[in-house]
């Protein structure tokens, strides 16, 4: 039978492949031309470990097939974009509208017998929506909402779980959460999975399956919360937070994650919100948490300005335009090339906004700097970028950093936002 995976992101075509590999048809949809030309070439427009291979392979095996207009298929795999929106007053409202658009795509080609699965990390009750959508463009067709496990369409929520850098291997290891809109929409959308998983294949209601990804995601914010807020803590009483967290750590049941610059990327800051947004009354420590995460760039910003306060003090000829600042990494986690919503990224855009002085950028995992920052800041190599500075900004605890031996490089002003040095 034949698979359509709806959106070929950093999710979609992941999956799309690793189906493909195990020799099913996959047609893969985008709206996104060049995406759709590159996937044809057998070429990926992402970067992630291995997933160029896969991709290869499938294409010119002629199992994986991109287009931008989708076909009739026996089962329909949705990953799009879930962002927030302002509205109403309210800065973070769950904005559903590529999961619209994605139904009102494929519902014209949709036939009796299908299943659509929404993998997208959703608000509760979307995917619910998302069959109302369904059913308002096919009123030929019925579905489970009104017909429950007679209607002609099963429909089921299957939240994507995998880390980026680890998609491949997390794609086929990880558990899966498969929340049907009935308990035969569970079961059929689990023999899917089935076919490509080696993990269990759990079955659930969708809503439950909706806020189960969302708990996930939110569980990492709050602990990476509590790591950030004891930093800042830490810092004001002068004590290591690294060296306390390693020893708190060695209790049998505390296990406290890392501090760093805040945190990053277009899930864990995104999908606590959703839950916020929903239930704004009762979710206290999850607002909270995301304050404290989404507050910490200000902080280390605050760090950096009070160590060129001292490289002043020290050197009273000297004044805030004669002070180097070399900042290390702009993703928005170690070892990957991922800038988007990244925190170091936001500090470094700031730091170029307010500090007079020359901004030396390591990031080995670029070529070229983003452009706003091309006007007061020149990407160096790490080497570089010390003997020039005068302040040292870690911010992403990539790999090729942690082997600098920094101590060795004379005296310094370092700001190190992940314990590393
Ligand atoms: N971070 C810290 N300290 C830590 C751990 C992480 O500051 O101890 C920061 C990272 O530097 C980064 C941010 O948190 O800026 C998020 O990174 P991450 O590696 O925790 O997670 P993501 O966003 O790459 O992927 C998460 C994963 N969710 C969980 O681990 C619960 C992944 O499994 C999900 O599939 C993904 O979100 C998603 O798509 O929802």
């Amino acid at each position: 039978n034949t698979i359509s995976m709806i959106g070929l992101g950093y999710i979609g075509l992941p999956t799309a492949a690793v189906i493909a590999s195990r020799r099913k048809n996959v047609i893969g949809v985008d709206i996104n031309q060049h995406a759709v030309d590159t996937i044809n070439r057998g070429d990926i427009h992402i970067v992630e470990p291995e997933l160029d291979i896969i991709v290869h392979s499938a294409v010119k095996e002629g199992y994986l097939r991109a287009t931008t207009t989708p076909e009739p298929a026996d089962a329909f795999l949705i990953a799009v974009p879930t962002p927030f929106k302002a509205e109403n007053g309210n800065d973070h409202v769950p904005d559903l509208t590529y999961i619209e658009s994605a139904s009102k795509a494929i519902a014209p080609v949709l036939e009796k017998g299908n299943l659509v699965i929404l993998e997208s990390t959703s608000p509760v009750g979307a995917t619910e929506q998302m069959a109302k959508w369904l059913a308002e463009a096919r009123p030929d067709l019925t579905f489970p909402q009104t017909q429950g496990e007679e209607s002609d369409i099963r429909i089921a929520h299957c939240p994507e779980r995998v880390l980026p850098g680890h998609v491949v291997r997390e794609l086929v290891e990880n558990d899966r959460v498969i929340g049907g809109m009935t308990p035969r929409c569970s079961e059929v959308a689990a023999s899917l999975y089935r076919f490509f998983v080696d993990g269990e294949c759990i079955t659930t209601t969708a809503r439950t399956a909706e806020m189960a990804k969302l708990t996930e995601n939110s569980f990492r914010d709050v602990n990476i919360a509590f790591a950030n807020e004891l930093s800042i803590i830490c810092d004001k009483i002068d004590i290591s937070v690294w060296e306390l967290i390693r020893l708190a750590n060695r209790h049998p049941r505390v296990n406290i994650l890392q501090p760093g610059p805040g945190v990053g990327g277009h899930c864990i800051a995104v999908d606590p919100w959703f839950i916020v947004s929903e239930t704004p009354e009762e979710a206290r420590l999850i607002r909270t948490a995301r304050e404290v995460n989404d507050g910490k760039p200000e902080w280390v910003l605050e760090k950096v300005q009070q160590e060129v306060g001292k490289f002043l003090t020290a050197h009273p000829d000297k004044t805030a335009r004669d002070v180097t600042i070399a900042c290390f990494g702009l993703a928005f986690k170690p070892d990957i090339d991922d800038l988007r919503e990244s925190p170091a990224l936001k500090i470094v855009e700031r730091l170029a906004s307010i500090h007079p002085g020359n901004l030396a950028i390591v990031e080995p995992n670029i070529e070229v700097l983003p452009e706003k920052l091309r006007s007061n800041a020149e990407l160096r190599s790490a080497s570089t970028a010390i003997a020039q500075a005068d302040i040292l900004l870690l911010l992403v605890d990539h790999r090729e950093f942690k082997k600098l031996s920094i101590r060795d490089t004379g005296p310094r002003l370092i700001v190190d936002t992940r314990g590393i040095w």
